[in-house]
């Protein structure tokens, strides 16, 4: 992977354009997500463990909005089951390029088949894990519940749907708290005042996220009744539901 540092918000970019996962994005996305979301080098390889467990044998394992194949990588080492294949599905060129050079010669005994496509288009067959980190949030909220239907029926009963994603608080005082330790933590990473902020203003029409609440009562309706909070670093949380 590559590890040119993120100072794409140094500078005045994120004022005159929104944020996209374009070429630049791309060569700094590994250290951009590291370095931005508290967590993340953690949830990749516990996504893994969690796969370990759910995979069943003969059916397939969907990481959606895969960007460079964190996920699929780290499930393609860590699962046993057999006769798995997974695939890997996002909607920027740029980002399903280098994954693909990125997995050449580096994925476990399972084949990961990486694919150019959006996630509100695809049909979801024989599924007995899914894999949405850190993408959801990126979709309408209007597609959101549809999406999330159409992952349950192509669902195994049993099978393991992960969903990482930046939530928000009803409270407001918990927002104001989230957010200032979420800084803090980008501070802490070597981002300035102003990176912060430029790439806060890039993400506003383009990250939104949901509450818990509102996360819970979509997986209700599309037919998962038993789901978990596994994980969450500030505002930073993944969830696993079962069909
Ligand atoms: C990881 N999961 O490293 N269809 C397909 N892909 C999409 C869509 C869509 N409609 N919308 C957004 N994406 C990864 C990290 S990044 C999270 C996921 C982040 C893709 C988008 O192109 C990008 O690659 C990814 O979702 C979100 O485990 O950057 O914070």
């Amino acid at each position: 992977m590559s590890d040119e540092q993120d100072r794409l918000f140094a500078n005045n970019r994120a004022l005159t354009s929104g944020f996209r996962f374009d070429e630049q994005v791309v060569k700094v996305f590994p250290d951009m997500i590291a370095r931005s979301v508290p967590g993340y080098e953690l949830v990749v390889p516990m996504i893994g463990l969690l796969a370990r467990r759910y995979a069943q044998p003969d059916s397939q394992i969907y990481d959606l909005g895969c960007s460079l194949g964190a996920a699929s990588l780290a499930m393609s080492l860590a699962v046993k089951a057999s006769g798995i294949r997974i695939i890997a599905i996002d909607n920027s060129e740029a980002m399903v390029g280098r994954c693909k050079e990125n997995l050449v010669d580096k994925s476990g005994v399972i084949p990961i088949d990486v694919r150019l496509k959006d996630i509100l288009d695809i049909e979801i067959e024989n599924a007995s894990v899914v894999v949405l980190n850190f993408t959801l949030q990126f979709l309408g909220r209007d597609q959101r519940q549809s999406l999330i239907n159409r992952i349950s029926a192509g669902m195994r009963e049993g099978g393991a749907l992960i969903i990482s994603e930046k939530i928000c608080f009803e409270d407001v005082q918990e927002q104001t708290d989230q957010t200032t330790w979420h800084h803090d933590f980008k501070r802490a990473q070597g981002y300035s005042d102003l990176e912060i902020a430029q790439k806060r203003n890039a993400l506003e029409d383009v990250l939104r996220p949901e509450t818990e609440a509102s996360h819970f009562q979509r997986l209700q309706q599309a037919g998962f009744p038993r789901y978990h909070r596994w994980f969450q670093c500030f505002s930073f949380v993944s969830y696993i539901a079962f069909k």
